[in-house]
């Protein structure tokens, strides 16, 4: 799915900014057919961002259900005898959408673009009503999975009473997180492109395909390097070309070509244009390495949340630009868009700063299976998880897979791999993801051990998270690098491939010192750190380390979370603590790894 671009032939126009909102409280939003008329008793609600932390409304806050957005749209006069489309960049986690009330789309997923061909439904020189209905329920055919717990007895619990249950640990932000736009193209246009990347001596191959709607003759396809110098051209709808002596994308040396699509009519009219920016790279996994260029690359970095104050997960550009800037100075290479696809203008900023990334579906969570029901309701992961994970990670690739930032697929995070019922499932995505994008590896993020894991060998690479010092011997430092080291090398005997540790850390609250360290201080998360690295040094397979996490996170009211989880190497407000100069000075140094 192309992202939207403004380019003299195509134009956007952004509908961010506030939005009437309105909670349904009752339920009764679609009986009642809210979208047939303008909502009534709105409030302000900003697109995009969460609505939850905006208000000072815990019943806003923690509703489980509808809330529904409206806006008046006008088509400006130029847009006569195009093709106008509406496209959400995310809302979370379900969506419908009307355009002067009529149904346009519907959307399952909290964390990937949706859009709907409006061209016939909006009225140029009047005022044109969009709406969309968003829900939050997570159940099981979800992803993240989720289900909601009812309480029966009135003598306790108000009659009706309901919680969303989630087994993930991030706050269940809703709302319309990316922004919406509106963009045109001609009733001729560009549908899809996919680009393929490979080098050949000093030369880059590009090998790309382009579908197309309407009436076209002929495809062309320019390449321009970073000084706007046309350096190759190629014609049709599949073909593949050379860019001799190509400039090579390389992690923290990015160099992005801009290949221009251009359609042509039989005439040889311009139609349409898209415009991609594509980076010429590889990547291959070898042995015990990940190759980037044929180089072995180690992953230095962290998983992070798309997670900031007020805004919640809503896009945020502040937050976008500061966050890739501590990655740099800390000297940090990559991160994992723990745990859902992120923002695909996130994503092109790693395409232009060379940050690498390991893209991830939203299956997190997953650690019930039909057969160890016990808790609230008889259904846990089942067929319809399965179907709508394999929809998830289809269009995840439909969106990213052009991205040369994206070396690697995360099928899912700290799945209960070692029941059985997990075999065929995780068989079948992995499986997936390699129909559908042959030039990356997958791998899967476990929590669990090596002796009871039964699905890495469908994957390339293992991704472990691993807490030891933490919740497992908590406060043990001493204990770390021994226990590391034996499941390391458990999980590559069993498997022999490259291994990367995902997470690993402890929570801290900044501010908080002592020496001898104790758990919670700032000293002891640098300690715990300084205890892994200590045994991930001494493995050849050990291809990367990413702490968990980034930044301080909200998640959840819990016991064990003192507003959110403080696991963060930088505060929420994204200030470092002191764990921070101690990574910078490990990452940035010299370690015969990197
Ligand atoms: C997922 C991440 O979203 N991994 C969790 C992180 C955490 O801080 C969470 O924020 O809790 C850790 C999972 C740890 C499982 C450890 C099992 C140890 C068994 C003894």
């Amino acid at each position: 799915m192309l992202y939207p671009l403004d380019n003299g032939i195509r134009e956007v126009k952004e509908l961010s900014g506030l939005w009437n909102f309105k909670v349904d409280f009752k339920n009764e939003g679609f009986e009642k057919r809210w979208y047939e008329n303008p909502l009534a008793d709105t409030i302000e609600m900003p697109v995009p961002s969460s609505y939850n932390d905006l208000t000072t409304d815990t019943a806003i806050r923690d509703h489980i259900g509808d809330v529904w957005y409206e806006r008046i749209i006008f088509i400006p006069n130029g847009w006569v005898n195009q093709r106008i489309v509406l496209r959400v960049g995310s809302a979370t986690n379900h969506a419908v959408m009307w355009v002067n009330g009529q149904e346009v789309a519907r959307h399952k997923g909290g964390y990937l673009p949706f859009e709907a061909d409006i061209t016939d439904l909006v009225k140029q020189g009047e005022k044109n009503r969009v709406t969309i209905a968003v829900n939050n329920i997570l159940d099981w055919s979800c992803l993240p999975s989720g289900e909601i717990k009812t309480y029966k007895d009135t003598s306790k619990y108000p009659e009706g009473y309901k919680t969303q249950e989630t087994y993930f640990d991030f706050f269940n932000y809703s709302g319309i997180h990316r922004p919406v736009r509106l963009y045109t193209t001609p009733k001729s246009y560009i549908e899809d492109v996919t680009v393929q990347t490979d080098i050949q001596d000093s030369n880059g191959v590009i090998k790309y395909s382009v579908s197309t709607q309407g009436d076209i003759a002929s495809v062309k396809v320019s390449a321009f390097d970073e000084n706007n110098k046309l350096v190759a051209t190629s014609k049709g709808k599949n073909n593949q070309f050379i860019i001799k002596n190509a400039h090579l994308w390389e992690p923290g040396n990015a160099y992005l070509y801009s290949l221009v699509f251009q359609t042509e009519s039989e005439q040889g009219v311009v139609q349409d244009r898209y415009e991609l920016p594509v980076g010429i790279r590889t990547v291959r996994v070898a042995g015990k390495q990940l190759l980037i260029n044929e180089k072995p690359f180690y992953f230095k970095g962290f998983g992070k949340h798309e997670d900031s104050d007020l805004h919640g997960r809503g896009m945020d550009e502040v937050i976008n630009v500061k966050d890739f800037n501590l990655l740099k100075w800390i000297g940090a290479n990559s991160f994992r868009t723990s745990h859902y696809p992120y923002s695909e203008e996130l994503m092109r900023l790693a395409d232009r700063e060379g940050l690498v990334v390991l893209d991830e579906v939203p299956a997190v969570g997953m650690c019930f299976w039909s057969e160890t029901n016990t808790v609230f309701n008889e259904e846990r992961v089942n067929e319809q998880t399965l179907e709508h994970h394999l929809q998830v990670i289809r269009e995840m690739i439909k969106r990213d897979k052009n991205h040369p930032c994206v070396v690697m697929w995360s099928i899912a995070n700290e799945v209960a791999t070692n029941e059985e019922a997990s075999e065929p499932y995780i068989r079948a995505v992995a499986e997936e993801t390699k129909k559908l994008d042959s030039t990356r590896p997958n791998t899967i993020v476990h929590t669990m051990w090596p002796s009871v894991d039964r699905v890495s060998q469908y994957v390339d690479v293992i991704c472990l998270n691993k807490y030891f010092g933490w919740y497992s011997d908590h406060g043990k430092l001493d204990l770390i690098e021994k226990h590391m080291d034996k499941e390391l090398l458990e999980w590559y005997e069993k498997y022999k491939k490259p291994i990367i540790i995902t997470e690993y850390g402890a929570d801290a609250i900044a501010g908080y010192h002592q020496v001898p360290a104790v758990t919670f201080t700032e000293e002891f998360q640098i300690e715990l750190l300084h205890q892994f690295h200590k045994s991930f040094d001494k493995h050849d397979f050990v291809i990367g380390e990413q702490v968990w996490a980034f930044a301080d996170f909200a998640t959840k009211q819990g016991l064990t979370r003192v507003v959110g989880n403080k696991k963060g190497i930088f505060t929420r407000q994204r200030h470092p603590k002191s764990a921070a100069f101690y990574l910078q000075k490990r990452w940035l140094g010299k370690n015969p790894k990197w």
